[in-house]
């Protein structure tokens, strides 16, 4: 039997949590066209009949501009160092930029085991995909490499044959019948900054960070769920709210459909938007929305 922990590491964007949900089968991360989707290490269990292979997605490698960019930077730092082995995740559809060199070698330099999973093949042309094999072999970067699609799922079993490869003999390291580490709760907020990450543009999205006062199941099987939005100027709660109230009213309800799906029971959702003043720069209020918070 092998087993152990599994980071997926990576430039913001690149697909590490698409990845992720595909393996797991169950949506545990958000995904959005947007960088730094991420904020959090979230763990996704596979069990295989002599596997286990515990992944913890980790936000995305960007330049840190504010005082939570940096606790992200620093949960994908430690995450990266205490694990089995480590999957590289690189979009290279548009080739591979000596950035992606860089940071590579980075993370290949420790003695942690890594494979570099190469996504997103599915909108490149077939051809490239050795070339730039090629390139990261020429830029002396030894460790396998890869070619897969989230998306269309092309090159899965491959992928999760090569990870068991790097990985330790042991028992499993989750007794528990869990795909996640995460309560309903987490991915009830997670769910409503996806819906935001998708609508709004901008800096909008990044500055929110969501509250849930209340999430409780009635006795008919309907869940009560209260939460505010957070946002970080004036204008910008303007903007979420809309005319008439019709933005938040939009995201709402795509919102509660997908919580209802997660649930598998009706939601009750009431949204509040709330303004707090360049949060992402006051760690004290970072805190109190769940980021930075000693483990
Ligand atoms: N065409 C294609 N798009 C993909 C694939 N995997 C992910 N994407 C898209 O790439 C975008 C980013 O995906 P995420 O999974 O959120 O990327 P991430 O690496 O987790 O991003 P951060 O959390 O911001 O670091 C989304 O629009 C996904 O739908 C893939 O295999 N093919
Ligand atoms: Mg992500």
């Amino acid at each position: 039997m092998k087993s152990g922990y599994v980071a997926l590491i990576g430039k913001a964007n690149a697909g590490k949590s698409t990845l992720v949900n595909v393996l797991v089968g169950e949506k545990v991360a958000i995904v959005s066209p947007k960088p730094q989707t991420t904020r959090d290490a979230i763990m996704g269990v596979i069990n295989g009949d002599d596997y286990q292979i515990v992944f913890i997605d980790t936000p995305g490698i960007y330049k840190a501009k504010n005082a939570l960019s940096q606790v992200m930077e620093k949960t994908t730092e430690t995450t990266s160092k205490g694990v089995d082995a480590i999957v590289f995740v690189l979009d290279g559809h548009e080739g591979i930029s000596d950035s992606d060199i860089e940071i590579i070698k980075r993370y290949s330099s420790g003695n942690i085991p890594m494979l570099i999973a190469h996504t997103k093949i599915d909108i490149m042309p077939k051809e490239n995909i050795p070339e730039n094999v090629k390139k990261l072999y020429d830029a002396g970067i030894d460790c396998d490499v890869y070619p897969v699609s989230a998306r269309k799922g092309i090159n899965l079993k491959n992928l999760v044959d090569g990870i068991v490869k790097l990985l330790p003999e042991g028992d499993r390291v989750i007794q528990d019948d869990i795909v996640s580490d995460k309560s309903e709760r987490f991915m009830i907020s997670e769910i409503m900054r996806e819906k935001i990450l998708l609508k709004f543009d901008k800096e909008i999205p990044h500055g929110i960070a969501i509250v849930v006062n209340e999430f409780t199941k009635n006795e008919n099987g309907v869940y009560d769920i209260n939460l505010d939005i957070v946002c970080e100027k004036a204008n910008h709660k303007a903007i979420l709210i809309g005319k008439q109230g019709a933005a938040i009213k939009e995201v709402s309800s795509f919102a509660r459909q997908d919580m209802e799906k997660f649930l598998g029971a009706k939601v009750f959702l009431t949204t509040y938007v709330k303004v707090k003043e360049d949060w992402r720069d006051r760690p004290s209020l970072m805190q109190t929305f769940g980021y930075g918070k000693k483990n």
